[in-house]
């Protein structure tokens, strides 16, 4: 997600934060290479322009903090600055949805509506599950245009696990008006509303749509956008705003190869949120489209880099490029395990490192865990000086005895040998994690 626009901006960056001093001519040419980003994002050259314009004013009119550098500060600002466009600081932690409420999606054929349909269903259900409570939600569909959407919505409802209602009338209006009573006569408390998409923006889809929303009346009404069609869906967007209006968007797709340039631009361009984006096909990628967190993100200052860049101050060059030629190679010995084990005591302890990774706050280590697993790191330190050079390169010569002779040398049990290894073999596994991460880039 956001690759592309994370990899120009941090590079950008990361040459600029060794930099001490701001000077007019470094930060004009930072400024064009951002812009230069954001245009090959496919952002408008009038929203590109607007914010290196606000970026520039923000600058001009900032006193110097004392303590922090010039660069540092200047990334702060552009941080800030793209917080704001892509839609402000999050007031709220998350979405709630008013009950009972009618909730509409609309966007063209393909756009994900209907996919989309069931992640708000599951996200609805899964909130209220959360709560220990449980809502009726009901979903429907007037998309009457292709054969089998109907039919594929209430697979959606299945797999959800919620109501599905098909109504007798193939005519939009009062198959719309018939969905409408019976949501409030069985007492439902949400309604999630599919809409008919064309591959195309139409007068017919949007005269049609128009009246269908006015017997519907929804609570929300969310545009879904499919991400990777850059500038031209924000055309879409436009239109859709202005001839039937809507509350917010939902980006779909972003999981795949889009540059977000539409999520940069939407909300300068719209003037309205984008409510969630959706990672992925099944039902609970969905998640709040969090400014700040996509700001960090797309400028790369995600926390893995935040670990990357304490390394990098940490870690000497030449280590880090010997270890990296044996990965390129494809070959990693207990050698590089032996250095990995010392650059993370570098980075400190495991419980520091761990913080960094995401997805291991999940793992919930105790304090205790933490502290088995620094003995565990100093028992393997003791193994493997007590190893020879050839053995450390070809540990398939561990017969027994050897293991046997090391395991005294380290003045540990055998046991702690084999666990070294079969570590070492999850190593290779942690390696391939940090290479995906560019931590040895
Ligand atoms: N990778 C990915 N695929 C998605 C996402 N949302 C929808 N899709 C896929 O896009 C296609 C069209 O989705 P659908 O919901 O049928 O679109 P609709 O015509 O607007 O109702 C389907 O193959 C979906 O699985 C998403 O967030 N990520
Ligand atoms: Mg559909």
């Amino acid at each position: 997600m956001f690759d592309f626009l994370t990899e120009k901006f941090s590079s950008i960056f990361s040459s600029f934060t060794r930099q001490n001093h701001l000077t007019q001519q470094n930060m004009q040419s930072i400024l064009e290479q951002v812009k230069d980003a954001l245009i090959e994002a496919d952002v408008s050259y009038d929203t590109v322009q607007a914010f290196a314009n606000e970026v520039q004013q923000e600058v001009v009119g900032k006193k110097i903090i004392s303590g922090l550098r010039p660069s540092d500060q200047f990334i702060k600002i552009v941080y800030d600055k793209m917080v704001a466009f892509l839609g402000g600081a999050a007031t709220q932690e998350t979405f709630t949805f008013q009950i009972p409420s009618v909730i509409c999606v609309m966007g063209l054929q393909g756009s994900g509506k209907t996919t989309t349909i069931g992640k708000l269903a599951y996200f609805i259900k899964n909130q209220a599950e959360k709560r220990g409570k449980s809502r009726k939600i009901l979903c429907a569909s007037i998309d009457f245009y292709r054969p089998a959407a109907i039919d594929q919505l209430e697979q959606v409802a299945r797999g959800v696990g919620v109501d599905f209602y098909r109504s007798s009338s193939m005519q939009p209006q009062d198959a719309a008006r018939d969905i409408i009573s019976y949501f409030k006569k069985q007492g439902y408390e949400h309604l999630l509303f599919d809409t008919a998409g064309r591959l195309h923006v139409d007068e017919q889809m949007m005269q049609e749509l128009a009246s269908v929303k006015a017997i519907i009346e929804p609570k929300y009404s969310f545009l879904v956008l499919d991400s990777m069609t850059g500038q031209q869906s924000l055309a879409v967007a436009t239109d859709f705003l202005n001839r039937i209006g809507f509350d917010g968007a939902i980006l779909s797709k972003m999981d795949s190869d889009t540059r977000a340039g539409a999520a940069f631009a939407f909300r300068y361009e719209l003037k309205k949120p984008i409510c969630f984006m959706g990672v992925g096909e099944k039902f609970d990628q969905l998640e709040l489209f969090r400014p700040e967190r996509i700001a960090k993100r797309m400028l790369g200052m995600g926390d893995i880099l935040t670990l990357v860049e304490n390394a990098q101050e940490k870690i000497k060059q030449s280590e880090q490029e010997s270890i990296a030629r044996s990965i390129a190679s494809g070959n990693i010995t207990l050698n590089d395990f032996s250095k990995q084990l010392d650059m993370m005591a570098k980075l400190g302890s495991i419980g520091t490192i761990l913080k960094f990774l995401p997805g291991a706050g999940q793992l919930k280590l105790s304090d205790q865990d933490l502290y088995r697993g620094e003995q565990e790191m100093k028992r393997f330190k003791a193994v493997l000086s007590s190893m020879t050079l050839r053995e450390r390169q070809m540990p398939d010569l561990l017969d027994a005895s050897r293991k046997k002779r090391i395991a005294l040398g380290a003045g540990v049990d055998v046991t702690v040998v084999n666990l070294l290894l079969q570590r070492f073999e999850q190593s290779k596994q942690f390696v391939k994690l940090l290479k995906k991460n560019r931590f040895f880039k």
